[in-house]
């Protein structure tokens, strides 16, 4: 067994003692080389951690030693065999549970409640849940008439796809690295994982896990680094990765796209969004406000599924305004570890400028602040922390750019509507087409709304309630293809039909 330290071991530079390093894991090792780069804690703004940006070599050396697993010890392993290994990279994070805890606070800042009951849960989840789908799913067989009157029988296998490169956020890291890594493992693939360079932590301690329980070398690859001219961009472009399964923002999946294009791999892409949600009069307006502040904060609002748009109809629009500002009001921003904190901070100082360029630009747009707008009053070690406060707008116009664009903070407009027809329409005029929540107790307008909705997933009086089976992605500028149960497995592996004369 290898020792649980070995990406992590303290830094050798006297002024980054307290730091942790975070090296490159590549054929079952962590390699030294490559230029380090700071991680901060966004809690404090303090640096936490380096890592060391993979280089040509060290990218050129995790295709070759993810090629040798796919083709030898991990791709022709018995799938009982490799589903059983699977399942102990679940059992093994849920045992290191406090350490995947720890990296995962340190990366985000977010409030350790948050990541107990989530980030990390979810993350032993996806291998569970892969390990298992692998192995009830059939592939289709048919018979066919011949023209000399005889017959062939026709059967597909499925194939891994071979050398996969997962390009990962850093919003709910575990969670969404693992999300693609469990099922593109589960069909025989090899990974290679880009984390974001601002969260590199967990997906470096599944490097631990990996070879603590057994997985064949190569068959999971860290490299650290950046994206343009740096190890997403090395990933993207190498002939020998075969897909790219990306989650992150709609113009970084336009540059993935161009540079994926001249090797033809297999693209899986979770973009940006710009939810919107609905509340109708006949919701039941306690349960709406109680949801939709859940969704518009959790995570300081850096959720692809967030609403950053609700639609209320105008009988109830006071008083689900008045909720919305009441819950806001009670959030409690601070250290993950702190009683009570249950408000993050944003993820960098160069996210929380952007939103806060948002918070100023909807003012000028007309709106009127109903909570927040600005910086919260934070002393000590939080002080220089990457904090914002939870902000809710109303009187802005649909069209404004604020109402278009995604923000990727902890705020909402809220905006009055007098039919359904007019709240569909506002809710589907957006070039993004991730997620939806619509909130009431008309059973018929549920269904119909529901599907009346251009997103991926259309939820009704609940949010990021998630079946793991399902179908999950976006539509519109918010994605290509659909992950999730048979959807997953359908993208990570390609079926060779075989066509038996007889
Ligand atoms: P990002 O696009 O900036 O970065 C994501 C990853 O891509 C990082 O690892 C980054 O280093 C890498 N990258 C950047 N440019 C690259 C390039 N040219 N080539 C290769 N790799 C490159 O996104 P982010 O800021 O980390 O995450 C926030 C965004 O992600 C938001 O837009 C959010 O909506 C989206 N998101 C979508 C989903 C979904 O399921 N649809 C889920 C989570 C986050
Ligand atoms: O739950 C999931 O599987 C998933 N992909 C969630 C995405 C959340 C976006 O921030």
């Amino acid at each position: 067994m290898a020792d649980h330290h070995e990406g992590t071991l303290l830094a050798e530079r006297p002024a980054r003692q307290a730091a942790r390093v975070l090296r490159n894991f590549v054929d079952g090792r962590f390699v030294d080389g490559g230029k380090p780069f700071d991680i901060y804690d966004p809690a404090t703004g303090r640096v936490h951690a380096i890592a060391y940006e993979a280089d040509c070599a060290i990218v050129d050396a995790a295709v070759a030693a993810a090629r040798k697993a796919v083709d030898g010890a991990w791709g022709q392993m018995p799938l009982a065999r490799r589903r059983a290994l699977l399942i102990r990279v679940a059992e093994r994070i849920e045992e290191r549970f406090d350490d995947f805890l720890e990296a995962e606070i340190a990366d985000t800042g977010k409030p350790l409640e948050l990541a107990h009951h989530l980030d990390i849960p979810r993350g032993a989840a996806n291998f569970r849940v892969f390990a298992d789908t692998i192995a009830n799913l059939s592939t289709e067989t048919f018979e066919m008439d011949t023209p000399d009157g005889g017959k062939a029988l026709n059967y597909a296998v499925r194939k891994p796809l071979g050398v996969v490169g997962v390009i990962s956020p850093w919003n709910l890291p575990l969670l969404l690295m693992t999300w693609k890594v469990a099922p593109a493992m589960a069909c025989g693939n090899a990974v290679i994982v880009k984390p974001s360079e601002e969260t590199p932590s967990t997906t470096t301690l599944l490097g631990e896990v990996m070879k603590e329980v057994g997985i064949p070398d190569g068959a999971f690859n860290v490299v650290h680094g950046f994206g343009p001219n740096s190890a997403g961009e090395l990933l993207t472009s190498h002939p020998g990765v075969r897909a790219i399964t990306f989650t992150g923002e709609t113009r970084t999946g336009a540059a993935i796209m161009k540079s994926a294009a001249s090797t033809i791999k297999a693209l899986s892409f979770e973009l940006g969004g710009k939810n919107a949600a609905i509340v109708f009069a006949d919701a039941d307006i306690d349960a709406a406000i109680a949801g939709l502040a859940r969704a518009v904060f959790l995570n300081t609002g850096q959720v692809c599924l967030a609403p950053e748009r609700i639609y209320v109809e105008r009988p109830v629009f006071d008083r689900f305004v008045a909720g919305m500002k009441a819950k806001a009001e009670a959030l409690k921003p601070g250290l993950p570890n702190d009683p009570g904190v249950n408000f993050g901070p944003l993820i960098s100082a160069e996210h929380r400028d952007k939103v806060l360029d948002y918070y100023r630009l909807a003012v000028d747009e007309g709106a009127t602040v109903v909570t927040g707008g600005g910086v919260p009053a934070l002393i000590g070690e939080t002080a220089n922390g990457y904090f914002v406060e939870p902000t809710l707008w109303i009187g802005l116009a649909h069209d404004a750019r604020v109402c278009r664009e995604e923000i990727f903070g902890p705020v909402a407009a809220i905006i009055a509507f007098d039919s359904e027809d007019e709240a569909v329409r506002m809710a589907n005029d957006n070039e993004y087409g991730l997620a939806s929540s619509i909130w009431t107790t008309n059973l018929s307008r549920a269904h119909r709304v529901g599907k009346a909705m251009e997103v991926g997933i259309s939820w009704v009086n609940c949010w990021f309630l998630r079946d793991l089976r399902t179908p999950f992605g976006g539509s519109k500028m918010s994605g290509v293809g659909r992950e999730g149960g048979e959807h997953s497995i359908n993208f990570y592996s390609e079926p060779t039909n075989i066509c038996i004369k007889l």
